[in-house]
């Protein structure tokens, strides 16, 4: 009895050892943190979701991503800090969150015609590509996406300009310069406080893409969806120099080799969801969609003209040449937009 006793633990000790053992020759030699700022369920995080996926595949479990979406490991507006000091391996960046930094990059946030994340993106990343601006140069670039165009999301209708005028709304960056040319009061902040500052009543809505109706649950407070499909928001996923550094080569080349790919992944999803989104809160709340008047919309794009001349003052400030970038940007709309 007892020696059955003593062999039955002995077995239970060898097979805790072969499972331990088993698991520490298994368990991935590489971890890298992710950090993101917005809830899972938005599209950044989808994104870090399927970008982790594929890395542990390609990988072969080599590498282990440890994902922290909703601001749990660094903040909107400390991602960029967070990532340089090593805080996350990798971290994603909203540019527009962030005025003056990017002076290449912010030319994603005017409003350049561009109808879908799809095409931004590429673009995007294209543009990134070749120019390699000097503002990312702390960091390693994985990948660049950006949002579909941003419309009006609102408590109370916009039916026209008049109705927009001295209203709070939220956006970010060069995108609240466009709404304050459009005689509404503008708002900035990151989208991960703009939950509370509706609920607050801080804002009456907001100006991004329509995919955060569902994501966010915005279609229950904001009934009136103006569409007006202008700007879109360009992201970066950096990573820390020192952590990009210490890869080995064959793990380099697959993260690498997913940049154009994740890029078009995400305009792809984003494109879908925004459709999605739209459906479900038309569904769910009978949101009302709103369209402006042919000469509103017009107003809509002389009114933001000037902002494009203004980034590329500010552009020239910083050594950029401004015109040679909205002329490759065009470039790239046309090849990718197919007109
Ligand atoms: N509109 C930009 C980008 C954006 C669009 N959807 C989401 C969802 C979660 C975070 C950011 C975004 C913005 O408002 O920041």
């Amino acid at each position: 009895m007892r020696t059955g006793k003593t062999a039955g633990l002995l077995a239970v000790f060898m097979l805790c050892a072969a499972l331990f053992s088993a698991s520490v020759v298994s368990a991935a030699d590489i971890s890298l943190s992710y950090a993101n700022f917005p809830p899972a369920k938005t599209f950044p995080c989808v994104q870090m979701e399927r970008w982790k996926q594929e890395v542990e595949k390609r990988t072969a479990g080599k590498v282990q991503v440890q994902t922290y979406p909703g601001s749990t490991l660094l903040g909107a507006k400390n991602t960029l800090r967070g990532v340089m000091q090593g805080q996350a391996d990798i971290g994603c960046v909203s540019l527009a969150y962030h005025p003056g930094v990017f002076p290449l990059s912010s030319v994603f946030e005017l409003p350049l015609g561009f109808t879908s994340s799809t095409s931004a993106s590429l673009a995007l990343w294209d543009l990134y590509t070749k120019y390699q601006p000097k503002e990312f140069k702390r960091f390693k670039v994985l990948t660049m996406f950006a949002s579909a165009p941003s419309n009006i999301m609102t408590k109370v209708p916009v039916r026209n300009l008049d109705d927009l005028k001295g209203l709070e709304v939220r956006a970010s960056g060069i995108l609240s310069k466009i709404l304050e040319s459009l005689g509404a009061t503008p708002v900035s902040m990151p989208m991960s406080a703009t939950p509370e500052a509706l609920q607050k009543g801080v804002v009456k809505g907001l100006f991004s893409s329509f995919e955060v109706l569902k994501d966010l649950n915005f279609a229950e407070i904001c009934r009136y969806e103006t569409e007006t499909n202008t700007a879109v928001y360009p992201f970066a996923i950096i990573m820390n120099m020192n952590s990009w550094n210490s890869l080995p080569d064959d793990v380099k080349k697959v993260l690498n080799d997913l940049g154009r790919e994740q890029a078009e992944w995400t305009g792809k999803y984003m494109d879908e969801h925004v459709k999605r989104s739209l459906a479900w809160a038309k569904d769910k709340y009978s949101i009302e969609m709103i369209k402006m008047s042919d000469a509103d919309m017009q107003a809509i794009k002389d009114k933001t003209l000037p902002l494009i001349e203004d980034w590329k003052e500010k552009a020239a400030a910083k050594g950029v040449d401004g015109a040679a970038v909205l002329s490759d940007v065009e470039e790239l709309r046309i090849k990718y937009e197919g007109k």
